[in-house]
């Protein structure tokens, strides 16, 4: 086992892998920039180097600064979290390079699945359900319009390259679909530098449903059941379920089985989610993240498993420390992301924090880097905490999210606290009765704006 890692992120998910870390007698590095030179992350580590200046560009994303940062500590591992470096093909293979071990799958996995063509080959090919599509790349507009004439309207092009929903545009009938393939090809070339697309049948009114996997450097591999994260607002996801409301136990123990089968035969190393849209009780493979996921804490309440630590044991060459037949999920939990945002105009909110109580008691964890007089910087992600709550069942869990969400108190900033507690007025909310397009379609109407997507 690793004796020192450095943990290359900020914010809670800096705090959860140091915890991680410590609980299994492992020293920790802090890397930081001069913006966060007084956080929370920089403050519990055992040791910080300082990467750079506050712009992400040359601080988190700062490669050589981060290896550097490893040769000068002595730290032999690097957890790079999720966003920054998390699903950097190239920052893998050279941390590997460096002799130090990349807490995550090979750089030859995150490469593969990055691409989503390749992606969905390869899964294609070992038995997950996929959406009907083109056969990989469409080169032209004329390879387009035969092969939407296979798939049947509506019809969505996607960035090989995508993510976020960047390069991603609906064609409702063929006339639309010249407009939709030069733009989304244009989006992709921008955004990505790379203006591959592929072409799927649009699904109207799914639920985004994740299964999460995890795989061991010796041939084992589990999944831990699935999240719901429907409740989204411009690609971000807002609110969390795990287990999602709509999936019996011999779904979830199929599906699961065929993504656990997936990853064991891919060889693939370390967590993993593999996300469908979830629609007429059909799964179809959208993409797989190779990262530790915002909301993993749901899985991990709800199947009792430690996922960083998993990671870790994973990288230093250890087994799963569970078989699939251990891993039985009890109760319901769910995340709410805490952002600095004032509702409903959902603006970034950066400031003095004069206060803050995280809520407790029994199914309350609450994953923050915050505390009292710390001053939220403006140059990252607003995201600056997650209430996980769990209980029994479902109503409970909700009952109790109620209870939590009103002892916090984040005093001097706005965050998007008042957003759930309007959320769980909701009969829809309380009912599961949700989809991906449910919360903006809400968010229109409290406006007092029609809806901008099919009603759900
Ligand atoms: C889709 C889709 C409908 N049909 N693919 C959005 C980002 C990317 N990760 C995949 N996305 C979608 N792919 C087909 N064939 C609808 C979306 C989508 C979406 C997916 C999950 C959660 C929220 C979403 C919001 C809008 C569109």
């Amino acid at each position: 086992m690793f004796t020192k890692i450095l943990i290359a992120n900020r914010g809670e998910i800096a705090l959860r892998i140091h915890r991680a870390a410590k609980e299994m007698g492992i020293a920790t590095v802090a890397v930081h920039s001069t913006a966060d030179a007084t956080a929370m992350h920089v403050r519990l580590a055992d040791e910080s180097v300082c990467i750079g200046p506050p712009s992400s560009a040359q601080s988190y994303l700062n490669q050589p600064a981060i290896v550097t940062a490893c040769e000068i500590t002595g730290a032999e591992a690097v957890h790079p979290g999720y966003g920054f470096l998390s699903e950097n093909a190239g920052f893998a293979r050279i941390v590997e390079e460096h002799g130090l071990a990349f807490i995550g799958p090979t750089s030859e996995h995150i490469r593969l699945m990055g691409d989503k063509i390749t992606a969905k080959d390869t899964v294609a090919k070992l038995g997950v359900p996929c959406v009907p599509g083109s056969d990989g790349q469409v080169p032209n507009i004329d390879e387009a319009l035969r092969a939407a004439k296979d798939i049947g309207y509506p019809v969505l092009v996607k960035a090989a390259a995508g993510g976020g929903g960047r390069g991603m545009k609906v064609a409702e009938t063929e006339k639309d679909l010249p407009h939709a393939f030069s733009q989304a090809r244009a989006e992709a070339k921008a955004a990505f530098g790379n203006d591959a697309v592929y072409l799927e049948k649009y699904l109207t009114l799914p639920r985004h449903i994740e299964v999460q996997v995890i795989g061991d450097t010796h041939g084992n591999a589990c999944h831990l059941g699935e999240r719901d994260c429907s409740l989204q607002r411009r690609h971000q996801k807002v609110f969390e379920e795990c287990p999602s409301p709509v999936i019996d136990a011999q779904t979830r123990a199929r599906i699961g089985g065929v993504c656990a089968d997936a990853i064991r035969e891919m060889g693939y190393r370390g967590v993993g989610t593999i996300e469908f849209l979830y629609e007429n009780g059909e799964f179809y493979f959208i993409e797989m993240n190779t990262r530790l996921q915002v909301e993993h804490p749901v899985t991990e309440t709800v199947y009792g498993v430690d996922l960083v630590r998993e990671q870790i044991r994973i990288a230093a060459g250890e087994k799963l420390s569970f078989r699939q037949e251990d891993l039985v999920p009890r109760g319901h939990a769910v995340e709410c992301r805490i952002n600095a945002e004032s509702v409903p105009s959902f603006v970034p909110c950066a400031g003095l924090v004069n206060s803050y109580h995280p809520p407790g008691g029994l199914g309350v964890r609450m994953d923050s880097a915050l505390y009292g007089g710390y001053s939220v910087p403006a140059y990252y992600d607003s995201l600056i905490g997650k209430l996980i709550v769990s209980a029994p069942d479902r109503p409970a869990c909700l009952m109790r999210l109620r209870r939590a969400l009103g002892e916090m108190v984040v005093g001097g900033i706005d965050t998007t606290v008042p957003l759930f507690h309007a959320l769980l007025e909701n009969p829809d909310i309380q009912a599961g009765d949700y989809n991906i397009h449910w919360l903006e379609n809400w968010l229109a109407r409290q406006m007092g704006q029609a809806p901008k997507s099919p009603a759900h």
